[in-house]
């Protein structure tokens, strides 16, 4: 791992955003106490978080479903390691919904002893390192990398933040049985929200009406959450997103990756990664004509 710099320091074998949270912060969460109504979204980035916390949101407020309430998803859905706004997660009342990109090993020791929920989500890292690369360009907090193949040997050598994505899910996977576990993809979320959702209302023990269930999947399409500033980060202060640089949710599909990568990159990143994630159990996907 290279060492700490501008945009992101290196603590205890993971990389983190600089300025927006310490060492001391991410080693206190060994003892965060966790209740057993608590739900973790945990991705690698670029997985489909922000997807996964307005879902997460709709299913359990019905002000977001019915549109009475005006709370940013990422107030409702607030990141565990990047407490930006200062929250007192303490005094939040239950169910509280939490979101973390951070490796098995560094959450909460509560969480890795079966307590509360934990929902991962996945996607083919090919989607992943283009998306990331993307995003690179206007998150104030990444180092900006214009050239593709600097940003892929990057990820590939596990050297943005929070470090390999073959570790980051290799690590969830391995240790499953510590958690309270649902596995999801961003493919199958994709290709059937519908039954996405109900996976996530079935593992949480939430029921919801047929009309409940309707406003989920049609507040959580890509389009409605596209004009939604609310759900798509847009209400981000400009310290951490620069405005007019391309948006947050910028194509949520399967398979855009072929309009970056060139066929020599793809295959680097197969000779790399392809055969380490036979080991993994996910089918992934890696085209939007591919069936589930
Ligand atoms: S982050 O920065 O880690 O929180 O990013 P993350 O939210 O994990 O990933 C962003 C990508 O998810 C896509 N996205 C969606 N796709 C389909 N449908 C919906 N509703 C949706 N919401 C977010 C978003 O467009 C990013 O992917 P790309 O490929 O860049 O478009």
């Amino acid at each position: 791992m290279e060492p700490s710099n501008k945009y992101m320091f290196k603590h205890k074998g993971a990389y983190f955003v600089q300025n927006v949270t310490t060492a001391e912060y991410i080693d206190s969460l060994e003892d965060f106490e966790i209740r057993d109504s608590d739900v973790f979204v945990v991705t690698y980035p670029k997985s489909g978080t922000v997807w996964s916390q307005n879902i997460l949101s709709l299913i359990y407020h019905e002000g977001h479903r019915d549109g009475t309430e005006n709370i940013n998803v990422i107030d409702r859905v607030p990141w565990l390691e990047y407490n930006l706004y200062k929250v007192d997660f303490v005094s939040r009342p239950s169910p509280r919904l939490f979101t973390t990109h951070m490796f098995y090993n560094l959450v909460p020791r509560d969480l890795r002893n079966r307590k509360g929920k934990v929902i991962y989500v996945a996607r083919n890292p090919k989607d992943v390192v283009v998306s990331y690369f993307h995003f690179s360009k206007i998150s104030v907090t990444l180092e900006t990398v214009s050239d593709f193949n600097i940003f892929l040997e990057k990820f590939l050598a596990g050297k943005v933040i929070p470090g390999s994505w073959l570790d980051h899910i290799g690590g969830w996977f391995t240790h499953r049985d510590d958690f309270n576990i649902l596995f999801l993809t961003f493919e199958e979320m994709k290709k059937d929200l519908r039954g996405a959702v109900l996976k996530i209302c079935k593992f949480l023990g939430k029921q919801l009406t047929e009309k409940e269930l309707d406003t989920v999947v049609e507040k959580a399409s890509f389009d409605n959450m596209k004009r939604d500033a609310r759900a798509n980060y847009e209400n981000m202060p400009e310290s951490l997103q620069e405005r007019g640089k391309g948006h947050f949710l910028r194509k949520g599909t399967i398979g855009d990756w072929k309009n970056t990568m060139t066929v020599v990159q793809s295959e680097r990143f197969d000779s790399v990664f392809k055969e380490k994630m036979k080991e993994l159990p996910f089918k992934f996907i890696w085209d939007i004509n591919e069936d589930l």
